[in-house]
């Protein structure tokens, strides 16, 4: 069964998120046809792509596949894991992509959509990023692309307390760049993608990645990047981790020991 499904129309692309049994959790299958769907689209010269979900459901996407996250040693949210994957293709995608959001968006999928060019939502629309409720090693660049789009205050309230925000306030602060009611959202990102795609493709491009480059100019020392490191291991092999799963496996609110 597909979980993703894809469209074209003219020079743009959308990417529809159809899995609402898990609430469109970011599962490895999920992104691997998301994976395969953007290439398909840079190979045929999509000048803009709209991600977004099928409606009917009150969730974007409900992050991270929680039952896929390890419970060995290994790092859950490491370079090669699915989600960073698809994080890097969004942000190398070679023309602009517009997340179109209806719902809520949780964990992981914040940091998907704000790897995302545009962002245009629905007014239900709410983000909460939640790995201080399960106890996850968050990761260096996961925190990079969420600094790079919103204020610090902002981010911390976010991070310190896993609670959702509106996305009044998030449009207010500039974090999104059209709230649009349901019944007019599709149309409006329609025109919005089709304006993009009339205009000079390599430019856009050019300055989608200069601005890729820009974002990570001014790169870490080794020891600053094995501090990074050292911090996410203590978290990933600490008993709060473990107890942050087994708590969302069993339905019940964890209690973390700090340990
Ligand atoms: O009981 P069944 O088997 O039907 O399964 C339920 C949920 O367990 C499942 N499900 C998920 N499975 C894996 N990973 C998920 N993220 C996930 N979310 C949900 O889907 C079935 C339906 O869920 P249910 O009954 O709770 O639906 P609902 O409509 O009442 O509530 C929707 C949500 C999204 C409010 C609720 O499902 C929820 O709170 N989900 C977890 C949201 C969350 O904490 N996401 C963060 C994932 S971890 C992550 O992204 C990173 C690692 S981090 O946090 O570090 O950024």
């Amino acid at each position: 069964m597909a979980l993703v499904s894809v469209t074209k129309e003219g020079a743009v692309g959308t990417l529809t998120l159809d899995h609402p049994e898990r609430r469109n959790a970011l599962g490895e299958f999920l992104i691997i046809e998301l994976l395969e769907a953007l290439d398909r689209l840079r190979a045929e010269a999509t000048r803009a792509v709209v991600l977004r979900a099928m409606p009917g459901i009150p969730v974007w996407s409900s992050g991270h596949d929680i039952s896929e996250l390890p419970t060995s040693r290994r790092d859950p949210l490491g370079w090669s894991e699915p989600l960073r994957k698809l994080v890097k293709a969004l942000q190398d995608f070679p023309a602009p992509v517009i997340a179109l959001l209806e719902g809520g968006v949780w964990g992981g999928a914040c940091e998907v959509v704000f790897a995302c060019d545009l962002i245009h939502a629905t007014p239900d629309v709410t983000f909460a990023i939640t790995p201080a409720r399960l106890g996850v090693p968050y990761g260096v660049f996961g925190l990079m692309t969420l600094a790079g789009a919103m204020p610090r205050a902002l981010l911390k309230e976010m991070l310190f307390t896993a609670r959702p925000i509106g996305v009044q306030r998030a449009w207010q602060l500039g974090l999104v760049n059209h709230v649009i009611p349901a019944d007019r959202i599709t149309d409006f990102t329609a025109d919005l993608a089709r304006t993009i795609g009339a205009n000079a493709p390599l430019t856009i491009a050019a300055m989608k990645e200069q601005l890729r480059v820009l974002d990570d100019a001014g790169g870490l020392a080794p020891t600053q990047l094995e501090r990074l490191q050292e911090l996410r291991r203590t978290v990933g092999e600490s008993g709060d981790y473990r107890e942050g799963l087994a708590a969302f496996a069993g339905k019940r609110t964890p209690v973390f020991l700090g340990a």
